[in-house]
C-alpha cells in the first residue's frame, strides 16, 4: 500500500494498546493518516502519554471531539467539576496541559474527506464521535460544525459551561442559535438512540437488546446527511461492539477501556486490525 488512512476507535487513555496498534499497522508518519473518532482520553490509565503521542503525530491526524475530550476542555477552561471516574489529573497538572487544550479546542465535531480506495474509486468518508441527527442535511452539518467550533473557541470559559446542559433539550425545536449549537454539540458527541421526531434519549447507554419503546439507534433512520455511496465512521457506543448491521456505517468503539479491544480500520480496503486490552 502506497499510503493509507487508518481509523481508530475510542482510545480513552489506553496508550499501550494504541502504541501496539500503530506497530501492528506499521503506521508510517511520512505518508499515512490516522482518523481518530474522539474520546482520546479519560477513564483509561494513560491519558497523558496518549495526548503526547497524538500531539507528536498531529500533522498526520484527523480527529473529532468526543464527550470525554469536551469534558477535559471544560475542566481546563471553565472549572467543570471532576466526575468520579475521571483519570485526567495527570494531564490537568502537567506543564503541557495548555498546549494540549489549545490543540483539542481547535478540533471539529464532524470531519469529512474524499479518499481513494484500493479499487481505484473515490469515497466520501464522514467521521463523528457519536452519530448524526437524521434530519440534518450535510450542508447543515458543516455549517453547524463551523459555528459550534467558533462558539466554544471564542469564549471557552463561558461557552463550554453552556453546552453541558445535558438532558433538558432533546431535539432541534429550539429557538436561539446558542441553544441550537449546544444541542448540535451534544448530539454529535453523545447520541445513541432517538425517536422518529429526532428526539434524543441522552441517558441511554445500553445495547440493542435493551431499546426503550419507540426509540431506535440513530443509524437506523434515513440519514439525510449521507448518500448511499458515502461511508460513515463513529465511536462512543461501546455496547454495540462495532456492529450496526449497515454496510456503510461502521462503529469503531470496541470497548478497549472496558477490557475489550482497540480497533483500527484501514479505510482503503476495510481491513480491520484489533488489539486486545491489557
Ligand atoms: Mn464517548
Amino acid at each position: 500500500m502506497i499510503m493509507a488512512n487508518y481509523a481508530v476507535g475510542d482510545i480513552q487513555g489506553c496508550y499501550k494498546e494504541f502504541e501496539k496498534g500503530l506497530k501492528k499497522i506499521k503506521f508510517n508518519q511520512e505518508k499515512d493518516y490516522l482518523w481518530l473518532t474522539g474520546d482520546l482520553i479519560n477513564r483509561g490509565p494513560d491519558s497523558l502519554k496518549t495526548l503526547e503521542k497524538i500531539y507528536e503525530l498531529r500533522s498526520r491526524v484527523h480527529m473529532v471531539l468526543g464527550n470525554h475530550d469536551l469534558h477535559f476542555l471544560a475542566r481546563y477552561y471553565s472549572n467543570r467539576k471532576k466526575q468520579k471516574n475521571d483519570t485526567l489529573k495527570e494531564v490537568l497538572e502537567h506543564p503541557n496541559c495548555k498546549k494540549f487544550a489549545e490543540f483539542l479546542i481547535k478540533q471539529p465535531f464532524l470531519f469529512s474527506k474524499k479518499i481513494k480506495l484500493s479499487n481505484g474509486s473515490k469515497k466520501k468518508i464522514i467521521m463523528v464521535h457519536a452519530g448524526l441527527p437524521h434530519e440534518l442535511s450535510f450542508r447543515d452539518c458543516l455549517r453547524l460544525n463551523k459555528l459550534s467550533q467558533k462558539f466554544i473557541q471564542e469564549n471557552p470559559k463561558k461557552n463550554l459551561k453552556k453546552i453541558f446542559f445535558h438532558h433538558k433539550k432533546t431535539n432541534f425545536k429550539i429557538i436561539s442559535l446558542h441553544d441550537k449549537l449546544s444541542f448540535f454539540i451534544n448530539a454529535l458527541t453523545r447520541i445513541r438512540i432517538c425517536d422518529d421526531n429526532g428526539k434524543i434519549l441522552f441517558s441511554f447507554k445500553k445495547g440493542l437488546s435493551d431499546l426503550p419503546y419507540n426509540y431506535l439507534p440513530w443509524f437506523k433512520f434515513k440519514i439525510k446527511a449521507m448518500e448511499e455511496k458515502d461511508f460513515l465512521i463513529f465511536g462512543h457506543w461501546a455496547a454495540l461492539n462495532g456492529k450496526t448491521r449497515k454496510k456503510n456505517i461502521v462503529g469503531l468503539d470496541t470497548g478497549c477501556v472496558w477490557g475489550n479491544k482497540l480497533t483500527f480500520l484501514r479505510l482503503e480496503d476495510q481491513k480491520k486490525y484489533m488489539v486486545n486490552s491489557g
